[in-house]
């Protein structure tokens, strides 16, 4: 019996997909920037399910890659070219386990896509914060094996400040029962930050329990043009002082881009007539119409255009009007998949670093390849930005810049060690980042990533290949 056949009659045949065309969705990521090749592709629809599809495996020596919605970044879900490896699927698990307002925590499926999180959040009128342009494909378990960030951070935290308790099922297929709602449990090593991060080569995610938030339905939202990286920085403490608690997110866009979205993102439209180098996204949320969100918008940018931090704004003054500020943004990285090759780096700073680091980058980055294109933005408020390059528009080609790609990475991550900073902030590390990352990482550290795997996946058989490579 092969791997394929035990799975069929344990799972049944509508379980496993082994049809070229079936398999072709889960060969390639969302970018179309890797590939590989399943063996199979297995789509269980319960815990013990998937728990006997990874025992299956494990008996038979086979290599299990786990795929939520195959938005991630970092070719994280793709199998390797080999052919030998069982993608297993958590798309059928969809199911809201339980929602507890009073508690404030929802158990969800891993396979719930995050904006059915969001929205079965928002029946109890409560908030799932996670927030991310990828939320109609992703999944919790995807956001949760990543550590997704995304545009709340600064006011919520990451994917695993999110979670309470997880389930999981082990490399052996034993199941782990850790779907505690507890917001106060000392009882132990952390298993559940463990898996948070772990991009499948620790375990699969089945369920998670997540902390809800209260709603937030006030809105108070502005697009901003701004002289400098440095005016960014300046102007978010001012945001800050005003706003509080209230700051919910606090975006940098390039004009390179804002370019890239007029581009290519259909009902996109810059809100000035003037060109400008920077531009901020910012939003104060609240609860009710008395939390004075626009009075402390209106302060902060009354501030920044008495220090000239701000060269021009725009305030939503509607939903529609909040949307479409908000495309610009969210459109980004969507927009870059129609505009060419695209070298993604997701790098972060203490905040106060960022503008040196873009400088000193900027530099070293023309040095490499001259004409390079920067379409850097992201998550200032954070210390992260999306340091993405692209062929020059006039003249540039795909081919150099590919051929440079090694050598534009080094000039990037080189200047983002020497500021104690990181190479993959939120995207995870996959194989995209994997060796860059080992490659600048302590020894210690290495070794003790290495120990973890070894003890929960002695065989090697969970996402072989990703976060760490192989000795
Ligand atoms: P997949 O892509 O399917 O998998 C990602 C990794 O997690 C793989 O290693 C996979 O093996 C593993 N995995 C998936 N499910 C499980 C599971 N149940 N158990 C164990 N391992 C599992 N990321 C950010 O952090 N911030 C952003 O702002 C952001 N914006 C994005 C915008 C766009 C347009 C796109 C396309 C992506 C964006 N991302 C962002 C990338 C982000 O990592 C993913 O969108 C998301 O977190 C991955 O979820 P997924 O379900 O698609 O996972
Ligand atoms: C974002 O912030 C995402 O838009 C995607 O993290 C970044 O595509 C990218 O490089
Ligand atoms: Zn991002």
């Amino acid at each position: 019996m092969t791997v394929i056949d035990d799975l069929t009659s344990a799972l049944g045949p509508g379980a496993v997909l082994t049809e070229p065309d079936d398999l072709a969705a889960y060969s390639t990521d969302w970018r179309g920037a890797g590939s590989g090749r399943p063996h199979c592709v297995v789509r269980p629809s319960a815990t013990a399910e998937v728990a006997t599809a990874v025992r299956l495996c494990h008996e038979a020596g086979v290599a299990v890659v786990p795929h939520g919605g195959g938005t991630g970044l970092s070719g994280g879900a793709l199998p390797d070219d080999s052919g030998t490896q069982v993608v297993l699927s958590l798309a059928r698990m969809r199911r809201v386990r339980e929602v507890d307002a009073a508690g404030d925590t929802l158990t969800v499926d891993a396979g719930v896509v995050l904006a059915d999180v969001q929205a079965a959040a928002e029946a109890v009128d409560r908030l799932f914060p996670l927030s991310l342009a990828s939320e109609g494909s992703c999944t919790i378990g995807g956001n949760l094996a990543t550590n997704a960030g995304g545009t709340a951070v600064l006011r919520y935290g990451m994917a695993r400040e999110l979670v309470l308790g997880l389930e999981v099922v082990l490399a052996d297929g034993r199941v782990w029962d850790g779907l505690r709602p507890l917001r106060k449990d000392n009882t132990g090593y952390d298993l559940t930050q463990l898996f948070c991060g772990s991009e499948g080569t620790l375990g699969i995610i089945t369920a998670a329990t997540l902390r809800l938030f209260p709603a937030t339905p006030r809105h108070a939202t502005a697009w901003l043009a701004l002289p400098s990286v440095e005016a960014a920085v300046s102007l978010l403490g001012q945001v800050r002082a005003r706003a509080g608690q209230s700051l919910a997110a606090y975006e940098l866009v390039s004009r390179e881009a804002l370019d890239t979205v007029l581009r290519h993102v259909p009902g996109a439209r810059d809100p000035f007539g003037e060109r400008h180098d920077w531009y901020a996204l910012v939003e104060l949320s609240g609860a009710t119409d008395d939390e004075g969100l626009e009075p402390a918008l209106e302060a902060a940018l009354t501030a920044g255009f008495e220090a000239s931090l701000v060269t021009d704004a725009v305030v939503a003054g509607s939903p529609t009007q909040r949307e479409s500020l908000w495309l610009l943004r969210e459109g980004i990285s969507e927009a870059q998949n129609h505009d060419g090759a695209s070298l993604k780096h997701d790098v972060s700073v203490p905040v106060a670093l960022l503008p040196d680091l873009l400088a000193d980058t900027a530099g070293r980055l023309e040095a490499v390849l001259p004409g390079v294109r920067l379409v850097t933005y992201g998550h200032v408020g954070d210390g992260n930005v999306h340091h993405n390059l692209a062929a020059a528009l006039d003249g540039g080609s795909d081919d150099d810049l590919r051929a440079a790609a090694g050598d534009l990475a080094d000039a990037i991550y080189d200047a983002v060690a020497e500021r104690g900073g990181s190479i993959s902030a939120e995207h995870g590390l996959g194989t995209a980042k994997r060796d860059a990352n080992a490659a600048r990482t302590d020894p210690v550290e290495l070794d003790l990533m290495r120990s973890i795997k070894q003890a929960l996946d002695p065989d090697g058989l969970m996402n072989p290949g990703k976060v760490l490579p192989p000795r």
